[in-house]
């Protein structure tokens, strides 16, 4: 520990401290914009300068190192000016359109001029705007709202290992993008969106389709169905102002019917339905000496990830469609005859914590026999909030309600898809049954839950010892996959998710400042808000669920079979 002195009061703090940890340690939230604790520390935005007693110029906390005797000033007028300045010098290179921006309200920048009390701009905005990159279907790159504070570039390099973006040109032509004046369509980019959720301002943002989901629900000549991912009502509810991890399931069914949807359904079904075809290939490929260790394929992150640089495994990947996917495929087959509706007349709605979702749900390949995509259109838990403010509904006030039934019902395995861990938990759950023949009670796999990068396990199954991995984020993904080339990853089964978390913090969920997120491990939270409604299911195993055993009963025949094949499974791009 060291002794240092902070505005006037003594404080001892561990030797590795920065100014900035003491002083937001001691509730002295100096201001940062580029700061992001663990990941990004290059005093870049220079909006934490303090004064440090024998030193001249003014220092950037986040980056200065304490030591025995240190005295800091952290609001004096000298340092109040010269943020005051640096935020002026942003501000002129910046798109202030702040009205019609997607990020108003949820900007740090926004709250940084608000705090700092600016009443005035001294500098013209730029005359000309430079070319926003919209052409692919996640991410938007806007170089005119960024801020070079390189918070994605060192999540996309150092946490994601995956090193698109990268500072460019030189002086004030200095922009972030991909390498050679690339779009982020042309680079290998798996969109998973880590770098939106690290964006203090709308520089990275997802390719909306709100307008899309309004018409098409004005539309009387569609049948309009909407269905929600797991992790979504884990996260819905910090739009509306309440904490990390609140649960708002039954909120968030009742707001979709406010909104106008036909049929309001859930992605679980279809989590459910992903596990008795995951569970029969594995069991498949553990009988029949087929590729293995087998890797899930719910998070097109990471199957973007694979493809682009470890395509020689790709068949350890699932043939499994994600359930976003299955449960497209399903809705423009099995709901639309059943109901007696031209899958042309549909318009399929996804909620996604997700942005490589509209991605994937724009492949060719997830084009049904009618036609159209399985999937029309995938929406954010960012643009679901928005969508529900604009048709101004009171959320928080909102009663409970329950999903439409058959493709609204799931049970608990379902619901932990959206947490690392999850899928792997689900497919146990299950597959213990299958091998042994029992509805097994011990059903809380708790050695593959958790936030280590990568997780193992040996579970006994009947007289199988089933070897499994988990891993989350592509850094921790690539690990495994080197592991697989050199021979030396003894599982049956992995799975892998594209984000550090799972679909939990998925580039899509609501914003979360960058100083909340060093107070509360927003993954943690979140799960745990998906973990309780596993417990509150009334069936948790997924070969429970009444409407998969029906479904297969009456239409897809076995798992694996022709008709499952059919409609649910896919294949890979080298
Ligand atoms: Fe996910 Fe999945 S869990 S990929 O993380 O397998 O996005 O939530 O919907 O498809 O079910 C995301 C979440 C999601 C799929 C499921
Ligand atoms: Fe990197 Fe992911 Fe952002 Fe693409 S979406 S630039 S891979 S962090």
């Amino acid at each position: 520990m060291v002794n240092i002195t902070i505005d006037g009061r003594q404080v001892a703090v561990p030797e590795n401290y920065t100014v900035l940890d003491a002083s937001r340690e001691i509730g002295i939230n100096i201001p940062t914009l580029c700061y992001l604790k663990d990941i990004n520390k290059t005093g870049a935005c220079r909006m934490c300068l303090v004064e440090v007693e024998g030193v001249k110029n003014l220092q950037t906390s986040c980056v200065f190192p304490v030591r025995e005797g240190l005295v800091v000033k952290t609001n004096t007028k000298r340092v109040r000016d010269a943020r005051r300045g640096n935020l002026q010098l942003i501000l002129s290179n910046h798109h202030r359109d702040c009205l019609s921006c997607f990020r108003n309200g949820t900007c740090e920048l926004q709250t940084i001029c608000d705090d700092m009390g600016l009443t005035e701009l001294e500098f013209e905005p730029p005359k000309e705007l430079k070319p926003v990159d919209m052409l692919s279907d996640s991410i938007v790159r806007d170089p005119n709202k960024c801020i070079l504070c390189g918070r994605c570039v060192a999540v996309c390099n150092d946490v994601q290992e995956i090193g698109i973006l990268a500072f460019t040109n030189r002086g004030v032509e200095t922009e972030v993008a991909p390498a050679f004046g690339k779009s982020m369509a042309d680079s290998p980019c798996i969109y998973c969106g880590q770098c939106i959720n690290v964006c203090p301002v709308a520089a990275l943002r997802e390719k909306t389709e709100m307008d899309k989901a309004w018409e098409a629900i004005e539309d009387e000549s569609k049948h309009v169905v909407v269905a929600t991912a797991p992790a979504v009502r884990a996260a819905l509810g910090e739009v509306f102002g309440n904490p990390i991890g609140t649960r708002t399931t039954g909120k968030m069914f009742t707001a979709l019917k406010m909104l106008g949807f036909d049929k309001v359904f859930d992605v679980n079904f279809a989590a459910d339905l992903t596990i008795m075809e995951e569970g029969t290939e594995l069991l498949g490929r553990i009988k029949n000496g087929g590729t293995l260790p087998m890797i899930t394929s719910c998070s097109p992150g990471w199957v973007r990830y694979i493809e682009y640089q470890y395509p020689e495994l790709l068949d350890h990947v699932s043939s499994c469609k994600s359930p976003q996917q299955m449960m497209g495929a399903m809705l423009k087959s099995h709901y639309a005859e059943m109901n007696n509706i031209d899958p042309k007349d549909m318009v399929v709605v996804s909620i996604m914590p997700c942005v490589s979702k509209k991605t994937e749900a724009a492949k060719e390949e997830m084009i049904g026999s009618h036609g159209t995509r399985d999937i029309d259109i995938v929406l954010t838990t960012r643009e679901l909030g928005k969508m529900i403010k604009e048709a101004r509904i009171e959320f928080n006030d909102l009663p409970d309600s329950n999903p439409d039934e058959y493709y609204g019902d799931y049970t608990g395995a379902a619901v932990i898809f959206g947490t690392t861990g999850g899928v792997m938990e689900a497919a146990i759950r299950t597959v213990a049954d299958i091998v042994t023949g029992k509805d097994l009670e011990d059903i809380e796999y708790t050695a593959v839950r958790g936030l280590e990068g990568i997780k193992e396990a040996t579970v006994k199954i009947g007289d199988m010892d089933v070897k499994v991995a988990i891993a989350h984020g592509t850094a921790n993904a690539g690990k495994l996959m080197e592991l697989i080339k050199e021979g030396k990853a003894d599982y049956h089964f992995i799975e892998i998710m594209g984000c550090s978390g799972g679909c939990v913090t998925g580039g899509g969920q609501p914003h979360v400042d960058s100083r909340t997120k060093e107070k509360i491990d927003i993954r943690a939270e979140r799960a745990k808000a998906l973990y309780t409604e596993d417990k509150l299911r009334d069936k948790r195993k997924s070969h429970q669920n009444p409407s998969i055993q029906k479904l297969y009963k009456e239409y897809l025949g076995e798992p694996n079979g022709h008709k499952a094949h059919e409609l649910l499974h896919t294949h890979y791009k080298k």
